[in-house]
């Protein structure tokens, strides 16, 4: 498989992963969204309750609640733009 092939499925399994554990697979709640920054995304840590939920509506983007994997791919995809400058 191609480096960028495996990224795309690892960013899926990250994702189905995280999004599994409560509620719809599809979709990551709040604690799991907090769940994966926390252990996949450490360098951002340190984050207080109130930015946590700042950080989770910016990215429910269509406000319903939940984040969807479309919601999670546009936040990767503009964080690895913003990490790579
Ligand atoms: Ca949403």
């Amino acid at each position: 498989m191609s480096r960028l092939m495996q990224a795309m499925a690892l960013l899926k399994a990250t994702f189905e992963e995280y999004a599994g554990k409560e509620g719809s697979k599809e979709t990551l709640s709040k604690a799991e969204l907090v769940d994966l920054l926390r252990n996949e995304l450490p360098g951002l840590g340190g984050a207080s309750k109130a930015e946590e939920t700042k950080f989770f509506s910016m990215l429910d983007n269509d406000k319903d609640g939940v984040v969807d994997f479309k919601e999670y791919v546009t936040f990767v995809t503009a964080l690895t733009v913003i990490c790579s400058k």
